[in-house]
């Protein structure tokens, strides 16, 4: 269901729909939600000064912050009783962030995410194993609502029990798979396991995100699975999955579904709107939600919007993938890393599998980065060559070691913690 009525509107006619939208969103917002009334107030503003998409630049940036201070329902802008869903995503501290969803809502995520998994491959008719966590998570429900919308027959096998996934994997033959790309690779390794080669594999498309993944990653998943996979992104505070999602002939760049959801992208320390092809925070505001509309919500992810016009006919931009969270950084004696540049280092190596983990550790004043690496080897050389290559392509001087196959902690089925930072406080 690809929609050019949508999907290919004139920018002209899309911009204006855009100027329409966040007007009507600012208004709900100055209407219905104290915290907006009072952040409108502050900044000298009312819903009459947005009369330009660049006008919307004053108005204040929502934070991860301001959703936890009115825990948990403080930003809707609708009466309790219309909600019809309530999603949480864990935070790494406290309180969870808790998002609602009424009718509309429900519509536009289902409307989006059958987009997304269109775009990724899949057709009405197919079979679609879904295996993003069911539950407060956004990934299990979301994904299984756009692909019931799609016309798929949806097995909503949720995160985990890795050798009941590879039994439905041969007993259903599904087409379609959606799961993070961390524990895609989980059951690329069991599928081998049980004798299965991509040749053998049902499968044909893979909707990968949730995390971070590199180029790299991507290329071992299409090659151990045979599928064709495409990112795809978003987040709990702006709807779920399926903000944005690449196009599975084209693989370059995920188009961002700016009819509901309008970006912006910031200097991470001044928060100045930067142009199309400059890297910065992903700002988004979700303009068609009616229970939580978010005004400028601050991502903390890290991308570019690509200046140029993708080749699918679609009008809308395409975002780059996630370099990193703007929090996720590690700061190491100055240099800024982020987890997938040891990654991309990592597999640009050839001989190692893309398992590993970063400890940050503290002797002193010195902080050290260890780089514990999963290799089938345990050669001193392999050790300084990936020493070595992340010196001269990041930067940095870390400690590798080599762990042995099937040692480091692998995806349960939802997100890979792939830092643990044991420096503590300065
Ligand atoms: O992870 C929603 C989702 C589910 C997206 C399934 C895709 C597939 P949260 O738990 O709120 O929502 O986490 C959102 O995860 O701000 C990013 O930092 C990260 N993230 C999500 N998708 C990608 C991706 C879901 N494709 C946070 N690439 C976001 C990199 C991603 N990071």
């Amino acid at each position: 269901m690809f929609q050019p009525e949508k999907e290919a509107l004139p920018i002209p006619d899309l911009r204006a729909q855009q100027l329409r939208s966040l007007q009507e969103m600012v208004a709900r917002q100055a209407a219905h939600v104290p915290f907006y009334q009072r952040q409108f107030a502050a900044a000298g503003l009312s819903p009459d000064d947005l009369r330009t998409l660049v006008d919307l630049r004053a108005f204040p940036f929502t934070r991860k912050t301001d959703l936890r201070d009115n825990y948990p329902l403080g930003l809707s802008a609708v009466p309790r009783h219309e909600l019809r869903r309530i999603h949480a995503s864990s935070g790494t501290t406290g309180k969870p962030t808790v998002v609602a969803y009424d009718r509309n809502d429900l519509d536009v995520f289902s409307e989006v995410v059958a987009r997304s998994l269109y775009a990724g491959g899949a057709r009405p008719g197919m079979t679609f194993h879904n295996a993003y966590g069911y539950g407060l998570f956004t990934g299990g429900l979301g994904t299984h609502g756009g692909a019931e919308r799609l016309g798929l027959t949806t097995v909503p096998v949720s995160g985990g029990g890795t050798e009941k996934q590879v039994q439905l994997i041969q007993d259903l033959e599904p087409e379609v798979i959606a799961v993070t790309p961390s524990y895609a690779l989980v059951l690329a390794e069991a599928l081998e396991r049980a004798g299965m080669g991509p040749g053998d594999i049902s499968l044909r498309y893979a909707v990968l995100g949730a995390e971070p993944w590199s180029h790299k990653t991507r290329l071992e998943i299409e090659a151990r699975l045979g599928v064709v996979a495409t990112n795809i992104y978003g987040l709990s505070e702006i709807i779920g999955p399926g903000v944005s999602n690449e196009d599975a002939g084209e693989q370059s760049g995920s188009y961002l579904w700016e009819d509901h959801f309008y970006p912006e992208i910031v200097d991470a320390e001044t928060g100045e709107v930067l142009p199309d092809g400059e890297w910065g925070v992903l700002v988004l505001s979700s303009m068609t939600r009616t229970a939580m509309p978010v005004l400028r919500y601050w991502t903390g992810d890290i991308t570019r919007l690509m200046p140029e016009g993708g080749h699918t006919g679609r009008t809308m931009r395409r975002m780059d993938t996630i370099r990193g969270r703007s929090d996720d950084l590690i700061i190491l004696r100055g240099v800024n890393v982020y987890p997938t540049q040891l990654e991309a280092v990592l597999l640009s190596l050839g001989q190692a599998s893309p398992h590993y983990h970063i400890v940050l550790t503290r002797t002193g004043l010195m902080d050290e980065l260890t780089f514990q690496v999963e290799t089938g080897s345990e050669s001193p050389a392999l050790r300084r060559e990936i020493e070595k290559q992340v010196k001269a392509q990041v930067g940095v001087t870390v400690r590798c070691e080599l762990c042995v196959p099937g040692s480091l902690a692998r995806s349960e089925g939802g997100k890979l913690r792939r830092v643990t930072d044991l420096r503590g406080e300065r």
